[in-house]
């Protein structure tokens, strides 16, 4: 199978953000009959929604994870609706900041992800990683790819999983921040993540 694996770079003043430290450690050895495409996208609302929609259509891949940091979430989010609006508190790392406005003209007012949501939730469960389904993933470049990766996929008759899992903030953005808000070790997301794609491949076997 063909199974994309993306984060983004840090934003926001960090120097780091767990989705690109998560996406740079995975092993391709732990999935050694898959192809694993991994990329860490700019946060750029141009840049990074060109890439999605060119991998769909160039490589029709059988498993895209999208993967990004939330802020203030606590646990890692498997997100399970993408919806068809953006309005950017911050701008971009280019500069943009889009207002009000839809991700796509012509789609539809909300889009659910593909991934086995539940059973990956369950999965993280048992090995006691702590996890919750999210009912949003916000207004930002996140949800503007999560929603993109799930448009364009509907384009082909060959069905794909896709979908998004935000994750907590690494302990040193919030050392560094001198917040007192929440972070989860690299090693535990990265966790989180094979188990995740793993459930995902066992998923997409069983049809
Ligand atoms: N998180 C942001 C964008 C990049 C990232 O890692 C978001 O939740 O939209």
């Amino acid at each position: 199978m063909k199974i994309i694996l993306t984060g983004f770079e840090p934003f926001n003043g960090s120097k780091v953000n767990p989705s690109a430290e998560v996406v740079n450690r995975i092993t391709h050895g732990l999935f050694p009959e898959h192809k694993l495409i991994r990329r860490v996208l700019p946060v750029d609302s141009v840049v990074a929604i060109d890439w999605m929609k060119r991998v769909i259509l160039d490589q029709q891949p059988d498993i895209i994870i999208m993967l990004g940091e939330a802020s203030l979430r606590p646990v890692v989010s498997i997100e399970k609706i993408a919806v068809n609006w953006m309005d950017f508190q911050i701008p971009d790392n280019s500069g943009n900041q889009l207002f009000d406005t839809s991700v796509v003209k012509e789609g539809t007012d909300g889009l659910f992800s593909t991934l086995p949501v539940s059973e990956i939730f369950s999965a993280l469960k048992t090995v006691g990683i702590p996890a919750e389904i999210s009912l949003t993933a916000g207004a930002f470049l996140c949800n503007q790819l999560f929603y993109t990766g799930l448009f364009y996929s509907k384009f082909f008759e060959k069905k794909n999983q896709c979908g998004f899992i935000h994750l907590p903030p690494l302990p040193e953005q919030i050392v560094e921040k001198d917040a007192a808000s929440p972070s989860m070790h690299i090693e535990l997301s990265l966790k989180a993540i094979e188990i995740a794609i793993q459930t995902c491949i066992e998923s997409k076997k069983a049809g």
